[in-house]
């Protein structure tokens, strides 16, 4: 227990440190994207007052170009007094482009590089959403045999009464123990009987539909669900699946092992509770285990 609450602590610990990596980088992205708007910013009100400069400058040589046209007596003098305004206005303009253009590949430059922040934290987000994902189905998986655990099996198993109340499709419940468990344990050891367990698991899974639910619901003991069968058909799969592992080759440091597993089967009615349902199973499972062990009885 000790060990088990230390591991956990650690765990929490880990993910702590995780978030908290994961919001400082954020936080830093958002800081440079806030720095690149108050840049854009400062950038559009310097080109807007250099616009408005030049407007003012063009406005004036109007100004002043009509005063001179109209104080002209000399065609000689008002060519030559033209010629300047119209030079001076083509230096301006000239100069004005010039510091767009400077402008131009500074705002180029600066989108460029928000555009690649832009796509670094999209990925980052696509990685820690992985990850999330992965923590959440990692949760629900038994660590040893990787398939469902017991609180998926719950959620799983209420959300298909559920369907069933409202006239879904049949719905099979199969409760498997595997036999004599404890001797497998006390004669060859923990770990054989561990190997065991995913031997078995992956023996449920390889037998039964993709579309099936396979749980390890306590020690040595599964919970299969089969969408869309009666009674009878779940018992005939459910016995194909205990001769499927009733032939498994087991050995354990070249000792053969023998493995069977009994089961208790019932079909759900629409009326059923999730308890009433299970404690049906479980009773089976219990006449299969006085009855001999390795057998499929139906409640
Ligand atoms: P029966 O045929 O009546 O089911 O008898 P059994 O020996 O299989 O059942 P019992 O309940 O007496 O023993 C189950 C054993 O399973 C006891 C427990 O130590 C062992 N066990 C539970 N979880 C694990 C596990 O994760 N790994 C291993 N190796 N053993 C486990
Ligand atoms: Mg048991
Ligand atoms: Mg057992």
């Amino acid at each position: 227990m000790a060990e088990m609450i230390h591991a956990r602590g650690e765990s929490l610990a880990r993910e702590r440190l995780q978030a908290a990596t994961v919001l400082s980088e954020v936080t830093q992205r958002l800081e440079e994207m806030s720095n690149h708007l108050l840049e854009s910013d400062s950038a559009s009100r310097s080109r807007f007052d250099d616009t408005e400069s030049l407007n003012d400058t063009m406005m004036s040589h109007v100004r002043e170009l009509t005063d001179e046209v109209s104080g002209a007596t000399e065609l000689g003098l008002l060519q030559s007094a033209v010629s300047a305004r119209l030079e001076s206005v083509s230096r301006q303009i000239c100069d004005f482009r010039a510091r767009e253009a400077v402008r131009l590949v500074e705002y180029n430059g600066r989108a460029e590089h928000m555009r690649e922040r832009i796509a670094d934290l999209e990925r980052e987000a696509q990685e820690l959403h992985s990850k999330l994902d992965l923590e959440k189905h990692g949760a629900r998986l038994d660590p040893l045999t990787g398939v469902a655990n017991r609180k998926c099996f719950d959620e799983r198993f209420a959300q298909e009464i559920a369907l069933r109340a409202q006239g879904g499709a049949p719905l099979g419940l199969l409760l498997w123990d595997i036999d004599n468990f404890k001797v497998i344990n006390d004669s060859y050891g923990h770990r054989a009987g561990d190997r065991v367990l995913q031997s078995v698991a992956g023996c449920f899974t390889s037998a039964l539909r993709a579309a099936d639910f396979v749980a390890r619901i306590g020690g040595e003991e599964f919970a299969v669900l089969l969408h869309g069968l009666r009674l009878q058909d779940a018992v005939n799969i459910a016995n194909q699946v205990r001769t499927a592992v009733q032939g498994l080759r087991f050995h354990f440091r070249g000792t053969p092992v023998r493995i069977t597993v009994s089961c208790g089967i019932t079909e759900l009615n629409r009326e059923d509770a999730s308890e009433q349902a299970f404690d049906r199973a479980d009773a089976a499972l219990y006449r299969a285990k006085s009855g001999g062990k390795n057998l499929c009885i139906a409640a």
